[in-house]
């Protein structure tokens, strides 16, 4: 705070009020058409996976309908989700992208 009357010592004990940002989850939908090898290859892409880690990823949203492929800040999450949609439709896959907040 600018306040005078303190000569500035009340900026040595006053808090600097630091918040971490809310974090995103963004979520990959199991589908029953898009083919397994284009998964793989978003994750790889879109998310920097190696072809093993998309792999299971992959497989993960394959068995139990969805899975975590990253968690970001709010813009960066809704960036990858849009261009992962966008680039499903591109490809004419029913793929689905979406993100939830963390907790
Ligand atoms: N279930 C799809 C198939 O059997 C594969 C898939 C995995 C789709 C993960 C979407 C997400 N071809």
């Amino acid at each position: 705070s600018v306040d005078e009357s303190d000569g500035g010592l009340a900026v040595l004990t006053e808090k600097p009020k630091l918040k971490r940002p809310p974090m995103y989850k963004v979520m990959l939908l199991n589908d029953d058409y898009t083919p397994m090898d284009f998964v793989v290859e978003i994750l790889e892409v879109f998310f920097s996976m190696s072809r093993e880690k998309a792999t299971h990823v992959m497989l993960t949203v394959h068995v139990h309908g969805k899975a975590v492929c990253g968690i970001y800040t709010r813009d960066i999450a809704e960036t990858k989700a849009a261009q992962v949609n966008q680039y499903a439709r591109e490809n004419q896959h029913p793929l689905l992208c979406e993100i939830e907040p963390v907790e």
